[in-house]
């Protein structure tokens, strides 16, 4: 367990139900969001708006973890110094975009620990997209480039959002994907408009990469659990089908004008619905991948529960120079 096995115990039904059945609070809290309002971690929320937050931002949380990982094992293996040189800032920035976000979901009331603690043990979900292998220089740069991109209309969407500290985290967050970006993008335009083989490894990247970035943004509309409420609330600020629409308008084209394919003969933009037509993927696919059962799951778990075991000692260290030499905590 991490520090020390703490265990976050959820409100009891009767705590859930004496918010939620407090109709007057309830009302001005939803007119405060109506409003624009932000909500901040010392005003009353309901019970429900408090759990869903922590659920997102929590995997969120993980997501950027866990997320370093595919890029991480390709620091030693970056083609010249110059690529990773910009790999080893990236893959520092999203370890940081984690931390920003556990801070964000530790003001709702659960502790650092307690998340460690239900990622490592499967109990928290991830992103989809970082239970796949990076196989070849090129998934490393659909990664940064396309990845990147989907994160980057959800955060900047989620950003204008209702809960202040996430709001925060995400504005920030926005800045250093935007660089990301630009550094995935030029991996991926040298590959494009490299040798022969070196576009093929790019194509074929891509063709692995289509299905999973498709599922990134979660699944449709009409199967989506939790959007309504989060909508309603300001914490979604566009629906799963929204958001894969938007990605699609703004990223396709790039990939296109590259004279690369995507492996889906029925991707086009509709030009009068102005939406973006696609065969549908593959969701039980999907719902294993979530569940734990996907490519990489279990070894992208052995690495992070390594990762945590082997740097006991380290944390250890920091909290004894805390103690010793009273530095105050940031
Ligand atoms: N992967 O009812 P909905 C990044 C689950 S950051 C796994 O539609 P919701 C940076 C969902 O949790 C990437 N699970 O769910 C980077 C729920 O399960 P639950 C992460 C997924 O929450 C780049 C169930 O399906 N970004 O990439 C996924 O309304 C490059 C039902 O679905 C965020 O986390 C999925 N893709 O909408 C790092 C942004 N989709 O909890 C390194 C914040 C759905 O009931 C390198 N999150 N599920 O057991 C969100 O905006 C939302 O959570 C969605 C899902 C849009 C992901």
């Amino acid at each position: 367990m991490y520090g020390g096995g703490y265990i976050f115990s959820e409100p009891t039904q009767k705590e859930q139900d004496d918010h939620l059945d407090d109709p007057v609070m309830l009302a001005a809290f939803e007119a405060r969001i109506g409003q624009g309002e932000k909500i901040e971690p010392q005003d009353w929320m309901p019970y429900e708006y408090r759990r869903q937050l922590i659920r997102l931002i929590e995997q969120h949380a993980h997501s950027e973890v866990m997320g370093a990982l595919p890029e991480g094992a390709w620091i030693t293996r970056a083609p010249g110094f110059r690529r990773k040189l910009a790999l080893i800032a990236k893959v520092q920035d999203e370890i940081g975009h984690g931390q920003l976000l556990y801070n964000a979901a530790e003001t709702l009331g659960k502790p650092r620990e307690a998340m460690i603690n239900d990622l490592l043990s499967g109990k928290s979900k991830y992103s989809n997209v970082f239970n796949y292998p990076a196989k070849t220089w090129a998934d490393v740069t659909v990664i940064g480039f396309l990845i990147d991109a989907a994160a980057i209309v959800n955060q900047v969407a989620n950003s204008k959002g209702s809960y202040g500290p996430y709001c925060r985290a995400l504005e920030r967050i926005c800045y250093e994907e935007s660089f990301h970006i630009k550094q995935g993008y030029d991996a991926f335009v040298a590959l494009a408009l490299g040798s022969a083989s070196q576009r093929q490894m790019l194509q074929q990247a891509l063709n692995r990469w289509w299905q999973p970035i498709m599922h990134f943004f979660g699944p449709a509309d009409k199967n989506s659990v939790h959007s309504e409420q989060l909508m309603r609330w300001k914490v979604k600020m566009a629906s799963n089908d929204a958001m894969r629409q938007q990605f699609l308008d703004s990223y396709v084209p790039k990939i296109w004008e590259l004279n690369l394919t995507l492996p889906d003969p029925y991707l086009k933009k509709n030009l009068e619905s102005g939406k973006w037509e696609f065969t549908e993927p593959d969701w039980e696919e999907f719902y294993k991948v979530i569940n734990g059962d996907g490519p990489c799951n279990a070894e992208r778990l052995a690495t992070r529960k390594y990762a945590e075991e082997h740097g006991h000692w380290v944390r250890q260290a920091l909290i004894n120079s805390r103690q010793q030499f009273a530095i105050p905590l940031a």
